[in-house]
């Protein structure tokens, strides 16, 4: 997939140079040049891939707006043609043609066959992204008005709240609307099985970088999986529209080594083993 990506870079730039500046400016998106995990001033591109789905996400979307830009260039060349071949000046008077079988056949196929080169790679990466092959652990993402809790039903079972910070709270160099107080720690190069659902109303789990933004539905669980190949923090926000502080339940994740995971999961444990969960927990074995 690196190879295609690269193939599609270098054939994006000789295409732009061969072309005047507008068109150039058109494939600009194409070419990444940031490296952060997090949203950049004036950012007209994705954030750089962390998992193998967005990888894959940003291959289709070259390979489509490759295609895309080729038939704008048609349709906006087809038209100036017209415009001045055509026009009363030129042509004063006109054909009376009505049919052409075979441009007719044409351009009812050529969009057939875009099409089918189209939805086989989408087919193809839809069933990619929907589950995990493998998951070597498991994380539960709840939403709820307004902040998530994190579970790891297979590390203990601990559940912890995910709140943002507020802005009177945000310290120089962090980012503001993006800070939680406790961030989800996952390992890297391991592969999670991502289930979420919300308590109160539909929110929506996304982090640009690893090619995730799925609804989280009260009374239904969401599956998906992510298996993040570098080790940093990556940031995302609720998208779905879920009330008053839609905006203010960021999601933050950081993500680590193997070995520093082990140690978060050790004091995880006894720093979360208060919360409400457990307590009710203890209550029901209490009342046993
Ligand atoms: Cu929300």
């Amino acid at each position: 997939m690196k190879k295609n990506s690269d193939l599609l870079s270098k054939l994006l730039q000789k295409f732009s140079s061969m072309l005047p500046w507008s068109v150039a400016l058109i494939c600009m998106p194409l070419i990444q040049t940031s490296y952060a995990s997090e949203p950049q001033p004036w950012q007209w591109n994705f954030q750089p891939p962390a998992t193998p789905v967005m990888e894959q996400i940003i291959d289709f979307h070259n390979l489509m707006f490759f295609v895309e830009v080729g038939i704008v260039l048609l349709v906006l060349g087809l038209m100036v043609y017209i415009v001045v071949k055509f026009n009363s000046k030129a042509n004063p008077k006109p054909t009376k043609t009505t049919h052409n079988t075979t441009l007719e056949v044409l351009w009812t196929v050529i969009p057939i066959v875009i099409l089918i080169i189209f939805a086989v790679p989408s087919m193809k990466l839809l069933f990619f992204m929907e589950k995990a092959q493998n998951p070597e652990m498991t994380l539960k993402v709840t939403g709820n008005q307004w902040y998530w809790s994190y579970q790891y039903p297979d590390n203990g079972n601990f559940e912890f709240d995910s709140n943002i910070i507020p802005d009177e709270d945000i310290k120089p160099g962090q980012r503001r609307l993006l800070e939680v107080d406790n961030q989800v720690v996952l390992p890297v190069n391991t592969e999670i099985k991502v289930l979420l659902t919300a308590r109160d109303v539909m929110h929506n789990w996304a982090v640009p970088a690893f090619g995730i933004k799925i609804d989280t539905i009260p009374g239904r669980i969401n599956e998906t999986w992510m298996k993040v190949t570098k080790i940093g923090t990556y940031y995302g926000q609720c998208s779905e529209l879920c009330g008053v502080a839609h905006s203010r339940m960021p999601i933050s994740v950081k993500v680590v080594s193997k070995e520093d995971f082990k140690k978060w999961l050790k004091k995880a444990k006894s720093e979360f083993a208060s919360s409400d969960n457990n307590k009710m927990l203890k209550l029901a074995q209490l009342k046993k």
